[in-house]
């Protein structure tokens, strides 16, 4: 569970850092299955979908980029039984006031070493709710949490995520349309941001962050040496979303109470040819 002062931080500032959640030994198995999820996608030649998981691709100077993989878990047990792990989904069913989630997300990004991938200023309601009744504000807060793991160090130069405290609560606003291949930091400058409040986040391997969907954030090109691979798992409140997500098994629910009955076992890799 979050202590009352975590859950005042993410209602005041709007995204909380949980350090050191996951240990050296899950992190490497989750990498382990972001390298299957790398050899699945090397003959791929579009974007398309392969064993239960999404892949989203693109090039640069000839060379492939996974921009990211939807529903990563579809072909990974391990990841899947990450986004079902009580350290994931108590705090977020805490935060979004329901013990039964559901969880829409279940997404790796790789952001390898100047693949040009970055994600331009945008709130993750952008995502959710794409109008003509695909989302419903159930709570009242916005009925989407947003928890994504650090499986690399983020540092200053390896495209780290950049947020606006206190943008949490600015409800939605107007980013213009957010092109993940856009190289300007933002389509379209709400009132509410401004250059000089931008902070940068810098993890290590194994920290959480977890935000609301009214968070503005932006990440940009990891110039570094080294990959920046993120695992992202979000969840909504039932009822909210009303989009079918691509990939086998997205969108399922999770009751809390289950998990922490009976917590998932946990699996290996699956290296699918
Ligand atoms: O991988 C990143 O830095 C982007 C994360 C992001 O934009 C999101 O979680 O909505």
């Amino acid at each position: 569970m979050l202590t009352r002062e975590q859950v005042k931080e993410y209602d005041d500032i709007g995204l909380i850092v949980i350090p050191s959640l996951f240990n050296v030994h899950e992190i490497e198995q989750m990498r382990q299955c972001f390298d299957a999820l790398e050899s699945m996608s090397a003959d791929m030649e579009e974007t398309g979908l392969r064993n239960g998981s999404q892949f989203v691709l693109g090039r640069k100077d000839g060379e492939q980029v996974i921009k990211r993989v939807v529903w990563a878990g579809g072909s990974q047990p391990y990841l899947l039984s990450i986004g079902a792990d009580p350290r994931l989904t108590v705090p977020a069913a805490q935060l979004l006031g329901s013990t039964s989630i559901e969880q829409l997300l279940s997404q790796a990004h790789f952001k390898r070493p100047n693949d040009g991938v970055i994600f331009g200023w945008h709130q993750d309601i952008q995502h959710r709710d794409k109008g003509n009744g695909t989302w419903t504000d159930v709570n009242g807060c916005g009925s989407f949490v947003q928890t994504l793991i650090a499986l690399d160090d983020m540092s200053a130069d390896s495209g780290p995520l950049q947020f606006i405290p206190g943008s949490g609560s600015w409800g939605r606003v107007d980013f213009g349309d957010h092109d993940y291949d856009l190289p300007n930091p933002v389509t379209k400058i709400p009132p509410q941001f401004h250059d000089a409040h931008i902070v940068t986040l810098i993890a290590k391997a194994g920290d959480v962050l977890m935000f609301g969907p009214y968070a503005a954030h932006a990440s940009y090109e990891n110039t570094s040496s080294m990959y920046r691979r993120v695992f992202i798992n979000g969840y909504a409140y039932p009822g909210a979303n009303n989009r079918k997500y691509p990939g086998d098994g997205a969108g399922r629910t999770i009751t809390v109470d289950d998990i922490l009955a009976d917590p998932p076992v946990t699996s290996g890799p699956v290296k699918h040819t």
